[in-house]
């Protein structure tokens, strides 16, 4: 072999060497130089992480309920993020159910956005959960534990009476009926989880839970639409509740209002709430697995004193008041009806029900992988009609 050949083999073998060491050990070389993407190039696939996958963003469409949907070019804008987190209470044992959830909601939305994790839980997350959960997401992650005062049934709670109560709804097959622990949680979902020390730097979350699904991709920074349009409270999914949980809380509604009036807001939501005028609660609520809020509405006045004054009562656990109607109440009388927002894009589903959106535009955009002939919003046990009925009156 002449020297000009060796010193040409020489060379392509010191190349491939390099590669094949790039390749082993970086992941992100190994990627990049991967036949499929090369090819790709060729095939006119983008590379989904250096370039945007989705046609450009335009705006949502306008279904009866989604007439103030999303609108501004702002809102599609990935440099600007809101004051926002992503939250998650959640137990030990939910390890598996997290990860989905996270997993589905950082691929659909929070990879391009890049918003925080506040996890939270009455007992220190192991070791294990924090580290299969911090993988997921390329963003700050932070972990805490509740205070127990924030948690657990309060001395000052007659346990006989409440004891007598759990066994009553058993009896009655009430869903949750003898469970303390959950009457614990709802309890801090309704008064406490804004207190949290992790949570003051925020003022919009998401609340997200363990095995919900994310059905579509959401092109659009939600957080972004609150804080541009001053909404207070969004939703998906909107029934009714079970009576035999909520048997005294309009009573008490009713009786805080007639105390404190002034925290009824004008162009309020109650129409939402009934069908009398007030006088008696239609169940109706927003279902609080999912929400995206503004915690200084929480925060303030009008609901701070209205917490207090259920909470006194002791009815989240002499009955078993839940954080669903009575976030929903608040937000539909203290705050005006415009405020209020159905997030029609957002394809969601917490068994054993799913929200997939409307118009055609809106599902073929969002890519979404639900059947809109499955989505909850007409079901008989949905009220969605009631808030199609507020929001025309608008
Ligand atoms: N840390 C902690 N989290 C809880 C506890 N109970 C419920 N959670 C969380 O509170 C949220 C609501 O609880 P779920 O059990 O999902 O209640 P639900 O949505 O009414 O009922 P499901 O139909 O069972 O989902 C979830 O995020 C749970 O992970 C608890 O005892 N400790
Ligand atoms: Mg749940």
């Amino acid at each position: 072999m002449n020297a000009p050949i060796r010193y040409i083999i020489l060379v392509l073998g010191f190349i491939i060497s390099l590669h094949s060491i790039l390749t082993l050990t970086h992941a992100e070389y190994n990627r990049v130089t991967s036949f499929s993407n090369l090819t790709s190039k060729f095939r006119g696939v983008a590379d989904a992480s250096n370039s945007h996958p989705l046609p450009p963003p335009s705006v949502p469409d306008t279904a009866t309920s989604t007439a103030d949907s999303p609108k501004d070019e702002f809102l599609y804008d990935h440099t600007y993020r809101a004051n926002a987190t992503l939250l998650i209470l959640a137990r030990n044992s939910d390890l598996e159910g997290t990860i989905r959830s996270m997993r589905e909601i950082e691929d659909r939305f929070n990879r391009k956005y890049n918003y925080p994790w506040v996890l939270l839980n009455e007992v220190p997350f192991t070791s294990e959960f924090i580290k299969r959960v911090s993988v997921l997401t390329a963003s700050h992650i932070e972990f805490g534990i509740i205070p127990h005062d924030h948690w657990y049934q309060p001395a000052w709670i007659d346990e006989e009476k409440a004891k007598a109560s759990r066994g009553k709804m058993m009896a009655d097959n009430v869903i949750y009926g003898g469970s303390v622990s959950y009457r614990n949680m709802c309890r801090f979902n309704s008064g406490f989880f804004y207190k949290q020390e992790l949570l003051q730097k925020y003022r919009y979350y998401w609340r997200v839970e363990p095995n919900v699904h994310f059905h579509c991709e959401i092109d659009f920074d939600p957080f972004l639409f609150m804080e541009r349009e001053k909404k207070v409270y969004g939703f998906t999914i909107t029934l009714y509740e079970f009576e035999a949980t909520i048997k005294t809380l309009w009573k008490a509604v009713k009786d805080f209002i007639a105390e404190h009036p002034q925290y009824v807001a004008p162009e309020n939501a109650l129409g939402f709430l009934t069908e009398d005028g007030g006088n008696s609660y239609n169940l109706c609520h927003f279902w609080s697995n999912f929400e995206i809020a503004d915690m200084d509405f929480w925060r303030g006045e009008a609901y701070t004193a209205f917490f207090n004054y259920l909470d006194s009562l002791g009815g989240f656990y002499y009955e078993r008041w839940g954080d669903a109607p009575v976030h929903s109440i608040a937000a539909a009388l203290f705050a005006p009806k415009d405020k209020l927002h159905f997030f029609n894009e957002i394809g969601y589903e917490h068994a054993p029900y799913t929200h997939c959106p409307r118009g055609e535009d809106t599902w073929t955009k969002g890519r979404c992988g639900c059947d809109p002939k499955q989505s909850f919003d007409y079901d008989g046990y949905s009220c969605m009609k009631k808030w199609d009925r507020l929001a025309k009156s608008y």
